[in-house]
């Protein structure tokens, strides 16, 4: 809803359960803010045009002393965020424990086990979080959840705000996939997570399938009425389910590759691979992004092609990820044995054929890295979109690079054949992609570039955030 208050802008409280600022303490006992980079920031960057916006959200750090806390509040208010202070034990329970050691698992499709202690600090930390929103809320705002992290947040919201007697539409969007009705109830805690979400106005999903997903589960598991294509019925109450595209800011790239330090980087690698084909891999390092698969899939593409032994090389950067999961440092300690295989097995005196990079790179150095690279290669087992193969190619206006991407990712149902797809798992079909990518004949290259260079052109992160608050707008009619 517009606000006069705000020239025209409309109010909007978006709540995630990690701010995308960090927070220092400096040397005189301060606290400094700035904002960090992540997939969902890059897809809200969009929406500040038109939006007046507030963020609520952990800050990341444990703040105690209600002086510091008031000092870290002051830091963040510059950047329109406002903390909901957790205690450290609390909120490792409800990220690392709850959230991203059972819920994440069960929406990419992995079995896990319910821990009750976990489950109540989820609840918990919910809580606390509709207690600071609600409480902030002025009658009539908009609010936009986001992801698994807060599933039970929009019925805790709604029940705050009808006592407090304010109407605010309540948008929750997931991020990763909802899984097949099936699975999804394996899941002890089943209804009572979708009875949160469902709780919203509007529900946003990434694609169609996931969309389909939760409306079979809220159908079979709470008996909700649905109403193709994207209305759902419960307790009294209609509630959107849709999909949103979201998308990235191409132009931030195309800024990026005319600054004059990344054409000369660009410049330098183009030296350094010259005689050979690049691939490149970003992925956080987590085990739904395949990189066991990517690396054992390489390995044997290296060995069926000997002949292009010193003229390929696959640049993989690995960004560090919830490294206080135990999962995730065993799975860090998996790839480097397997890079350290892969190396010695195929090196030479003139090289390797892999290089590993197990950190975060600067933007610039990305964009450089994209824009050299002859074709992208992401394996997830599943994904909910993914950003990486977008912001590939809003880096290939030149090269007409290829995408070769996992059919499991979100993004693929919405590539048409503009890029190579196969499934991960199978090794024999993913270096088969990989030798079809660095062969392809530039004709096809063109085609399929020009394709998907449309689609991340229309599909942007701004009209991702437009189009979900433009439809959350309506709720409120
Ligand atoms: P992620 O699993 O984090 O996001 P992804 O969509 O690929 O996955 O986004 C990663 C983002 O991090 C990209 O914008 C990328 O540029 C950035 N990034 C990658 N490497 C980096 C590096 N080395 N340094 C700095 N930044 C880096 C989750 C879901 C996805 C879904 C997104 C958005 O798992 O499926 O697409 O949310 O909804």
């Amino acid at each position: 809803m517009a606000d006069p208050r705000n020239g025209g802008k409309r109010n909007l409280i978006i709540v995630s359960n990690r701010l995308p600022l960090s927070v220092k303490q400096t040397d005189d006992g301060t606290y400094q803010s700035s904002i960090s980079s992540g997939g969902l920031v890059t897809s809200l960057s969009g929406l500040t045009k038109s939006t007046t916006f507030k963020w609520f959200g952990w800050p990341g750090l444990q703040v105690d002393d209600p002086q510091d806390r008031e000092k870290v509040s002051k830091s963040l208010a510059a950047h329109n965020a406002v903390a909901v202070f957790l205690d450290q034990k609390l909120a490792n329970q409800h990220y690392n424990c709850f959230s991203n050691q059972i819920l994440w698992p069960i929406l990419h499709y992995q079995t896990v086990t319910l821990n009750e202690s976990a489950w109540e600090s989820y609840k918990k930390v919910n809580e606390l979080f509709a207690e600071s929103v609600a409480d902030a809320a002025s009658d009539g705002d908009l609010i936009w959840v986001h992801d698994y992290h807060l599933m039970l947040l929009p019925g805790l919201l709604r029940k705050r705000l009808e006592e407090q007697g304010k109407f605010c539409a309540i948008g929750f969007s997931l991020h990763t996939p909802f899984p097949a009705k099936d699975f999804w109830r394996a899941l002890p805690v089943r209804k009572e997570l979708i009875e949160g979400i469902l709780a919203s106005d509007q529900v946003g999903f990434h694609t169609d399938e996931y969309k389909q997903n939760f409306m079979d589960s809220c159908h079979s598991l709470l008996e909700a009425t649905i109403e193709p294509p994207d209305k759902i019925r419960w307790k009294g109450r209609w509630i959107i389910a849709d999909s949103f595209i979201v998308g990235i800011d191409p132009q931030k790239f195309e800024d990026t590759l005319q600054k004059p330090e990344v054409i000369s980087r660009i410049k330098e690698l183009e030296e350094v691979y010259k005689d050979k084909k690049v691939i490149i891999g970003v992925d956080r390092l987590d085990y739904i992004k395949g990189l066991t698969l990517k690396l054992k899939a390489y390995d044997a593409f290296l060995d069926e092609h000997k002949e292009l032994k010193n003229k390929v090389v696959l640049i993989q950067v690995a960004v560090p990820s919830r490294e206080d999961v135990k999962e995730y440092q065993d799975l860090e300690t998996e790839i480097s044995t397997m890079v350290g295989k892969i190396d010695g097995k195929h090196a030479t005196p003139d090289g390797s054929p892999l290089v590993y990079m197990h950190r975060s790179v600067p933007f610039t150095e990305l964009t450089a890295l994209y824009a050299v690279a002859d074709a992208c290669l992401l394996t997830s087992m599943r994904d909910g979109m993914n950003l990486v193969c977008f912001e590939y190619v809003a880096c290939q206006a030149k090269k007409h690079g290829v995408l070769v991407l996992s059919e499991f990712a979100g993004a693929s149902s919405f590539m048409n054949g503009g890029c190579i797809t196969f499934h991960p798992a199978n090794t024999k079909e993913l270096s088969d992609a990989i030798y079809r990518a660095i062969t392809m004949r530039p004709d096809e290259r063109e085609s399929n570039y020009n394709q998907l260079r449309r689609f991340i052109d229309k599909n942007t992160s701004a009209r991702w955030g437009e189009t979900f608050i433009e439809r959350l707008t309506k709720c409120t009619a």
